[in-house]
């Protein structure tokens, strides 16, 4: 031991004072199967060079008592006489010899048809039972149903068709189902491990540029009205279905003849979500409800948009610039309404009005969707460009400008089979048209194509030059210069 002085022999229970690894009880039983000398050897040495430190004796004793449970001596409580308790939580007590197979929820008969040695363990108390590492009352045990153990107040599908709903009954701890199934526009799958009614597909509507629209059903029509518009919302109320509404405000840009989104609206769950050009790169929320937002809204930033997204399938997305993107799923088919149609699959009555009418043109449908008037917003329907035949013309002929779109070996050869260029030439040359060829205003609308050429997978070409459509400009200058 060297230099060592503590007396060590006395504290290890060498003499009769203590009753550690001396003979008699509680390791009695076990010396003739284990010999203690090595590990009474251990002990005096470790306490001695910690300066008799409690946590080394009580280590010793633990690793002692182990061996010779290991080899099936059954160890009487030698903690309560040597001070090492061993910590038990809540509802549990210390057994020296206790069982290898506690009760659990699953099986809370298990200590009676365990053949397992007995362990050293912190034991439920009376009337509870183990569950997820905690002892819990018997009483608070989920439901057992075919194997699984579900909680008290879970609900749950029955089958892996989804046709049976059930409950775990908090009362009865019982599992009652009932027959269900999915609503339309969804289907029964598994999607991140769990089975559910998930939507079958998802439709789209988007307004970029001056606005062009394009609806959920497809029909493409431009409207300019610079008040705060419905662009898509919930109008057939369901106790199915989330309400929500999406807003949008145009403004008027350059020549004052045509306008751009500047402030999209997001409403859902009390929450008020605001994503506006004078505000690039930020978005603003109300905070009346904070908890929905942090588990069934999300809002995020995905290149040069904001998202909104939440929990039922909904996303919307705005550039802060001029392109808004409402993705909705297939369980609201035919019951949202606003500038973006009813999405029942029907591209024909996509003009249909508040009022249920059907709208001779985009002007009057667009103003049956105002929902506020700001000052000095109007509604008027642009002029027509003057020479906007002319224009097409020459554009259509050119493999630069918005004729890039449409040439055949151009950066966007590949996409043309995948998504029709027309509709965007069309809005290009529109744009074209009344901005007088300012080119970040087109450079808008090409971005826009060469974006859904990527959404449809497909490979496109350099079309950015230092002289045409260049980042820096794009970024820079679009529709942010008033001049
Ligand atoms: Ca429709």
């Amino acid at each position: 031991m060297g230099t060592c002085t503590y007396t060590i022999a006395k504290t290890c229970g060498s003499d009769s004072t203590l009753p550690s690894f001396k003979a008699g009880v509680p390791f009695s039983r076990c010396h003739s199967v284990i010999d203690p000398k090595i590990y009474l050897d251990n002990c005096v040495y470790d306490l001695c060079m910690n300066n008799g430190l409690k946590e080394m004796l009580c280590q010793a004793l633990t690793s002692y008592a182990d061996a010779c449970r290991k080899e099936g001596v059954a160890i009487s409580d030698w903690r309560t006489p040597t001070g090492c308790s061993l910590p038990c939580q809540e509802n549990s007590q210390y057994k020296a010899c206790g069982s290898a197979c506690p009760a659990t929820c699953n099986d809370q008969a298990a200590p009676n048809n365990c053949s397992l040695p007995c362990v050293e363990t912190c034991q439920c108390n009376e009337g509870f039972v183990l569950d997820a590492g905690k002892c819990i009352p018997k009483a608070s045990c989920g439901c057992k149903f075919n194997g699984h153990l579900y909680a008290l107040g879970e609900q749950f599908w029955g089958d892996r068709t989804c046709t049976r709903r059930c409950l775990c009954d908090p009362q009865t701890r019982q599992v009652s189902c009932q027959a269900s199934g999915c609503r339309t526009g969804e289907q029964c799958r598994v999607e991140n491990g769990i089975q559910n009614c998930y939507p079958s597909s998802y439709g789209t509507c988007s307004a970029s540029g001056d606005p062009h629209y394009i609806s959920f059903d497809g029909k493409k029509f431009d409207f300019q009205g610079t008040c705060l518009y419905q662009f898509t919302g919930l109008c057939i109320k369901s106790q199915d279905l989330v309400d929500f509404q999406v807003l949008v405000q145009n403004d008027h840009r350059g020549s004052q003849v045509v306008s751009f989104t500047k402030v999209v609206q997001v409403k859902v769950y009390e929450v008020d979500i605001v994503i506006s050009r004078e505000n690039t790169g930020r978005v603003m929320v109300s905070l009346s409800n904070l908890s929905a937002l942090s588990c069934k809204i999300s809002i995020y930033r995905r290149g040069q948009e904001a998202v909104v997204q939440t929990d039922f399938g909904l996303t919307v997305a705005f550039d802060w610039q001029s392109r808004i993107t409402v993705t909705a799923p297939s369980t609201y088919a035919g019951a949202v309404c606003g500038l973006c149609g009813n999405f029942n699959g029907d591209k024909s009555d996509e003009l249909t009005t508040r009022g249920g009418t059907l709208a001779p043109n985009p002007t009057v449908f667009g103003q049956s969707w105002k929902v506020k008037d700001i000052p000095g917003c109007v509604e008027v329907a642009k002029d027509e460009c003057s020479d906007l035949e002319a224009v097409e013309r020459s554009q259509r002929g050119m493999n630069g400008e918005c004729g890039i779109l449409l040439d055949k070996s151009g950066p966007f050869r590949e996409c043309h089979s995948k998504v029709d260029p027309e509709g965007y030439f069309q809005d290009c040359v529109y744009d074209y048209c009344f901005f007088k060829g300012q080119q970040a205003v087109i450079c808008q609308l090409i971005t826009s194509y060469a974006t859904a050429c990527h959404a449809a997978g497909v490979t496109i070409y350099a079309w950015r030059t230092n002289s045409f459509c260049s980042k820096w400009k794009q970024l820079g200058t679009i529709f942010c210069d008033e001049s």
